[in-house]
């Protein structure tokens, strides 16, 4: 029997030395070794790595999956692509953002995979993470807030967020404000769809701080609570009693 195997994982110029162990299905198993001298020069395919922000979530609640760790020997510009239910069809994508963010709307276990193409057209894909849906336990989850280095566009950040409402909400407003005055916030973006629960900004030329709230029906929602378990403006539960939204530009 003949079998073939392509790999990235190389290094061009030398010996690099390759392992093959294979299995009966009592578990015994034997191996073989080889070294390979792969030429220098040429094109060397990605190297895909993602990891998800929640490999636990519950159903429609979001879940960020970031190919951020993908690397590709000549630097390429890359696009990514999702395999969102493990059936080898990527229906996400081609895109050049390495961030996606999806839910699922039912429970149990999920394999995603991620595919990686380079600017010469060589595709790797990655092996599958498992991720496990709970059912839902109604609205009221907390949103988390990260932020980060745009990949795409150098001199901005990258605010990502999960839903704060199961189900409720439909949208978002993202403000800014200046650290220490608290409510200088002024709306800088608005979506009344709810996705992607991804945004870039320009950040303010002072310390910023930035808020990220749900929006349902043309009002804003819950800020959320703090870590010491206050909520901002206080008196409102979360994904309670509504304020009214601010414009958004
Ligand atoms: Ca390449
Ligand atoms: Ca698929």
């Amino acid at each position: 029997m003949t079998s073939f195997f392509r790999t990235p994982y190389f290094d061009p110029g030398v010996s690099n030395n390759y392992e093959i162990v294979t299995y009966d299905r009592s578990g015994n198993a034997i191996a073989v070794g080889t070294t390979i001298s792969p030429p220098v020069g040429g094109n060397a395919g990605p190297r895909p790595a993602f990891r998800a922000y929640r490999s636990l979530a519950f159903e429609n609640e979001n879940i960020l999956l970031d190919a951020g760790l993908t690397t590709d020997p000549q630097a390429e510009m890359l696009s990514y692509e999702w395999d969102l239910d493990d059936d080898g069809t990527f229906e996400v994508g081609p895109s050049t953002s390495a961030l996606h963010a999806t839910s699922f709307p039912d429970p149990g276990r999920r394999r995603v995979r991620l595919r990686v193409t380079d600017s010469v057209g060589a595709q790797v894909a990655s092996t599958a993470i498992a991720l496990r849906i709970l059912p839902a336990t109604g609205p009221g989850t907390a949103a988390n807030l990260m932020l980060g280095k745009s990949m795409n566009s150098p001199g901005q950040l990258t605010l990502m967020w999960e839903q704060s409402c199961l189900g409720s909400a439909d949208g978002y407003a993202i403000y800014e404000g200046t650290l220490g005055e608290f409510e200088s916030h002024v709306a800088i973006d608005c979506s009344d769809d709810g996705i992607p629960l991804i945004e870039d900004v320009a950040p303010g030329p002072f310390d910023a701080y930035y808020l990220v709230v749900p929006v349902g029906g043309g009002v804003e929602g819950s800020y959320g609570l703090e870590s010491d378990g206050k909520e901002r403006p206080a008196g409102h539960s979360v994904c309670g009693l509504p304020r009214m939204l601010e414009p958004c530009p």
